[in-house]
This record gives C-alpha cells, sequence and structure tokens, in this order.
C-alpha cells in the first residue's frame, strides 16, 4: 500500500512536471508558483538532508527522447508535418523545431550557468516568438528531426562530461524564486515528455482528418 507521504511527494513531483517549462503554462502563472512551492515543500521537510541528486535516469530519459522523436516522426509526410489543428497551435515541425532551440538556447545553456555561473543573468528567450520570426512551418521536417538529435547527442555528451557537478547550486529566478540546477535537469526532461505527448496528440488528431468518413476510432478508447 502507498503511504500518505509517498503521494504527497509523487503529487508535487507530478504538478512540478506539468509547469516546469517556462513558456507552456497550461494552468497559469498562479499554479506555476503552487507547483514550485509544492516542490520546495518537499525538498525543506527534511531539513539537513536534501534529497540525493542521481541524474543518471534522467539523463537515461534524455537519451531516449533522442530516439523517440525520431521514431515518433519518420513517418510524417510533408503535409502532416506542415498541419496546425488551428492557426494558433503548432504543427509537429513546430514542435521538433522548438526542442531543438530549447535545447540550446534554454536548457543547456541554463543548467551550465546555474551550475557554473549561478548568480549570472540568464540570456532572455522567447519560444513563442522564435516560432513566427524564424519560420520554423518553413523548414524540412527530416532536417530538423537530424538538427534536434544532434544538438541532444552534443547535450548529452556534455552531461556525461561534467566534473562531480554539484546539482544543488542554484539561480534567482525572477518570477519562480529558486532554482537548482537539479530542478532544471530534471525540467528538461518534463520538457521532452510534455513536446513527446504534444506530437502524440498531433498524430491523433491529424488521424481523425484522414481516416474515411464514418469512421469509429471510439473504440480505441477516451484519449
Ligand atoms: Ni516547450
Amino acid at each position: 500500500m502507498l503511504s500518505h507521504r509517498w503521494f504527497q511527494r509523487k503529487s508535487a513531483a507530478l504538478v512540478a512536471e506539468r509547469t516546469a517549462d517556462p513558456h507552456v503554462d497550461a494552468f497559469g502563472g498562479q499554479a506555476r508558483e503552487v507547483a514550485f512551492a509544492a516542490l520546495h515543500q518537499r525538498l525543506d521537510s527534511r531539513p539537513g538532508q536534501p534529497l540525493p541528486m542521481n541524474p543518471s535516469p534522467l539523463i537515461g530519459h534524455l537519451r531516449r527522447t533522442a530516439e523517440v522523436i525520431p521514431a515518433l516522426t519518420a513517418e510524417v509526410d510533408d503535409e502532416q508535418a506542415r498541419w496546425r489543428p488551428r492557426p494558433d497551435q503548432w504543427s509537429i515541425i513546430d514542435v521538433v523545431s522548438h526542442l531543438t532551440d530549447e535545447e540550446s538556447r534554454d536548457f543547456r545553456t541554463r543548467v551550465d550557468l546555474t551550475l557554473h555561473r549561478p548568480g549570472e543573468v540568464w540570456p532572455a528567450i522567447d519560444p513563442e516568438r522564435w516560432v513566427k520570426e524564424e519560420r520554423y512551418i518553413e523548414r524540412e521536417l527530416a532536417a530538423e528531426v537530424e538538427r534536434f538529435r544532434l544538438e541532444r547527442m552534443h547535450s548529452l555528451d556534455w552531461l556525461r562530461g561534467l566534473n562531480s557537478p554539484d546539482w544543488t547550486r542554484s539561480h534567482q529566478h525572477p518570477s519562480v524564486g529558486t532554482l537548482t540546477a537539479g530542478d532544471l535537469l530534471a525540467s528538461w526532461v518534463a520538457h521532452d515528455l510534455i513536446h513527446v505527448r504534444q506530437v502524440t496528440r498531433l498524430h491523433r488528431e491529424y488521424l481523425e482528418t484522414v481516416v474515411a468518413p464514418g469512421t469509429r476510432i471510439g473504440y480505441a478508447g477516451r484519449w
């Protein structure tokens, strides 16, 4: 039987995952602050005994995403790659290009700064603007997937090459407060999962547009 304490800790971690993306905030800013407060309460509940940071499973997740994204996009044709369910929603190309830019300009940069120069102001990011200004939609999916894979391999080499990193080093974020390097590494994984889910949802929604009229897909179960 699962303990109440385990459930509390798991819930806090799940909420933190949902809100870890600095630009996709489906639950609103207040919910994100609550999530981080819950996460920190969990960490603070054991004074003098911080949870040990084991980066290996997290790095394993990041490695698997380098295989999952190519697999999820391998059979996607040009029309589907650029398909947006609504004009204000992202296509598969948008998502993959976003992951690539986040890799270098957000996560790797910010983990590096937090580990090695935690007091430094982070370079600004604006992923929503990048999608439009850098015309992700006009790119070629296969090239974008390969660009992501190479950036991810570079990140993995970099992470594995870190010399005794202190994952408890922290950066003061102006809106979300204290973020440790460990928080950021876990958020990097959570961000992958958000966008793997998004690509999967795009497959599900596109399926509805290509099956013959009258085809019933509800037999699959609730989405
Ligand atoms: Ni994102």
